[in-house]
This record gives structure tokens, C-alpha cells and sequence, in this order.
């Protein structure tokens, strides 16, 4: 298959072939960086999947690539699952799935981009402004930062409190107008929709208001923590001003 190919033909293959390939299960850790382009360039080998994004978004959400570095991850639904909100707030807060439900939902459609390359244009977030959870939190005046954890039980994000409280920022329940699926880090993941896919931590289960930035789990490894798309260290070609 090569790009050209009409979409509805060519994506789903890709997907198909990582998911049943490999076994979403015993996936294991994947998101190393040069393991991420090796993992890529064999899908790209056997799907015609094209870096530069130039492909269609099927309904189903394919194009995205799978990424956990946790082996295996917990499933958690409406019954289970829950977000913290703690750190220097005044409000400690734990929202239940319903709880985050009846909250106002805002909907954000941008491009998907991984630091690796690959692209999905126009795909539809939805879910709550993390600013409103941040406020309903009651933020303390020393705090700088939020640190956000997930039940993998290893990978971390962080955003400075002016990013955090930026209106493009969700707790996002939906994704192309479904729930949040497990694999696509459901029920509920973190959207930074002005940065790379990396900031958006999927399982989302805490979110801790500090004093300064934490680098998170790809931050730690080099990745900036101001991840502007087009506008950090994941591009090759980044402008040096
Ligand atoms: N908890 C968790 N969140 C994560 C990751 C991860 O490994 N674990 N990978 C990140 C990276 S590098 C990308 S590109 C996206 C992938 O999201 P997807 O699996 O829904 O395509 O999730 C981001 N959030
Ligand atoms: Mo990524």
C-alpha cells in the first residue's frame, strides 16, 4: 500500500496489524524513542503509513499509534475510575466519571501530532476544562506548576499553572465523539491541544497543583516540557529562534 491509496482502505490495515500483530496486551514497552521510529518504520513498511499525515481519520480513530510504557495497564470504568485534585490547593476534590460528566464539556478539534512524526488532523477532544478544575480546587498563591499522574502507575506530565489554565486544556471523557477508549488512555486523558501527543497523558487518575515544574516521564528523557508543536526539541527541523 502506499499513501495515494484511499484511506478508508489503507488506515485500518495499519491499525489492525499493531493491534493483532503484536497483541495489545503484551505490548510491553514500546515508547522508547528509537523504539517507537523501529516499531514505526515496520508499521510504515507494512501499512504505506505516511509522517507527514497526509491521510484521512477514519471513524473508528484509526491512524493513531498505540503508546504505553507501562507493560500492562488496569482497566478502569465509570464504576472505578477516579481523579485526584490535590497538592497547594484549598479543595482537595476526587471526581468519579459521573461527577466529571456533569460538568460543562468543551470540544476542541486540532491535529494530533507525535514528537515521532506521526499526524492525525481534525480529531475531536471533549471534556472538561482543566482550568475548571483548578479553580474549583481553590489554587494557592505559591503554587507554579501541575503534575499529573496516571493508574499505569508510571508515566507522569507536567505543565506550568499558565499552560494548564490555558482554554485548550481538558480532561477529555470523549474522543471523535465516543468515549474514551482504553487503549486511547480512557475513560478519562489529559488533552494539551497545542502541544506535542506526549504531553497528553492517557489513564489520567492525579492532578497535583506544585510549586515549581516536574519534568514528566518523556521530559525526564530529554523531551521539553514546553512542547509546542513545531516549536520544541521534538522536531528536527525547529526553528532556532
Ligand atoms: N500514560 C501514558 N500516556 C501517554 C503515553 C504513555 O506511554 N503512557 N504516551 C504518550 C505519547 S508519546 C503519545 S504519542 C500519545 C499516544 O496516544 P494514543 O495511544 O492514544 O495514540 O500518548 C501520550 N500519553
Ligand atoms: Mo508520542
Amino acid at each position: 500500500m502506499n499513501s495515494e491509496q484511499p484511506e478508508e482502505e489503507g488506515r485500518p490495515v495499519g491499525r489492525r496489524v499493531l493491534l493483532g500483530t503484536l497483541g495489545l496486551g503484551a505490548l510491553g514497552v514500546v515508547a522508547a524513542p528509537t523504539l517507537q521510529r523501529g516499531l514505526e518504520s515496520v508499521l510504515g513498511a507494512v501499512s504505506g503509513k505516511d509522517p507527514t499525515g497526509l491521510t484521512g481519520l477514519l471513524p473508528n480513530g484509526g491512524g493513531f499509534r498505540y503508546y504505553s510504557v507501562a507493560a500492562s495497564v488496569p482497566h478502569r470504568d465509570a464504576t472505578d475510575y477516579r481523579l485526584t485534585v490535590d497538592g497547594l490547593v484549598d479543595h482537595p476534590a476526587t471526581y468519579t466519571l459521573a461527577d466529571l460528566g456533569a460538568l460543562p464539556q468543551t470540544r476542541i478539534v486540532r491535529d494530533v501530532q507525535c514528537v515521532t512524526g506521526w499526524r492525525v488532523p481534525g480529531t475531536a477532544f471533549q471534556g472538561v476544562r482543566l482550568s475548571r478544575l483548578l479553580d474549583a480546587a481553590g489554587v494557592r498563591p505559591t503554587a507554579r506548576a501541575v503534575r499529573f499522574t496516571c493508574f499505569d502507575g508510571t508515566y507522569t506530565e507536567s505543565l506550568t499553572l499558565a499552560q494548564a489554565r490555558r482554554p485548550d486544556v481538558l480532561a477529555a471523557l470523549r474522543m471523535q465523539g465516543r468515549p474514551l477508549g482504553h487503549e486511547h488512555g480512557g475513560p478519562v486523558r489529559l488533552y494539551v491541544a497545542p502541544m506535542y501527543f506526549y504531553k497528553s497523558a492517557k489513564w489520567l487518575s492525579g492532578i497535583t497543583v506544585t510549586d515549581e515544574v516536574r519534568p514528566g516521564y518523556w521530559e525526564e528523557r530529554g523531551y521539553d516540557v514546553d512542547a509546542w508543536v513545531g516549536r520544541s526539541n521534538g522536531r528536527d527541523d525547529e526553528p532556532t529562534s
